[in-house]
């Protein structure tokens, strides 16, 4: 069932690069309403369970390390077609090969620390979502 609803996390590179206001402006510009928004920093435990799925890939280790490096922004959007907008208005994973105007294009300098991330189908952005923010924590 699609579902109007994406998760995303500004990750610690860009809110570490003083890049939160104006990743917000672009995805608010880009017509995505906030249900839900926290300003944490992950520990290794809950880092490592978010991107379990990717334990096997050689990265891992190193996408929680920088997943746990700073501070970062998750929220819960809400949009008409929400996760494959919202993956159009970040761009590609590598920022390199993201389009002009991206927000990884825009704001990320490598694949690994590549300033934002957003779910790639309705049944992880419910999950995610979830993950992140109990039923007193969304609107
Ligand atoms: O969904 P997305 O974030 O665009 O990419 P994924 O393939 O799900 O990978 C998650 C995360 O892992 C990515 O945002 C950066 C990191 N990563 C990496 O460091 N090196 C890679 N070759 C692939 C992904
Ligand atoms: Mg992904």
């Amino acid at each position: 069932m699609a579902t109007n609803r994406t998760f995303t996390m500004i990750k610690p590179d860009a809110v570490a690069n003083g890049h939160i206001g104006a990743i917000l402006n672009d995805i608010i510009a880009g017509g995505f309403k906030i249900i839900a928004m926290k300003y944490i920093q992950l520990s290794k435990e809950t880092a490592g369970a978010f991107y379990a799925v990717h334990k096997e890939r050689p990265f891992y280790g190193e996408l929680v390390d920088f997943m746990t490096s700073g501070p970062i922004v998750a929220a819960i959007l809400e949009k008409d077609n929400a996760v494959e907008d919202f993956r159009t208005l970040i761009g590609a994973t590598d920022p390199s090969k993201a389009e002009a105007g991206t927000i990884r294009n825009k704001y990320a300098k490598s694949i690994d620390a590549n300033a934002i991330h957003g779910s790639d189908s309705d049944e992880n952005a419910a999950i995610e979502g979830s993950f992140f923010f109990s039923h007193f924590e969304r609107f």
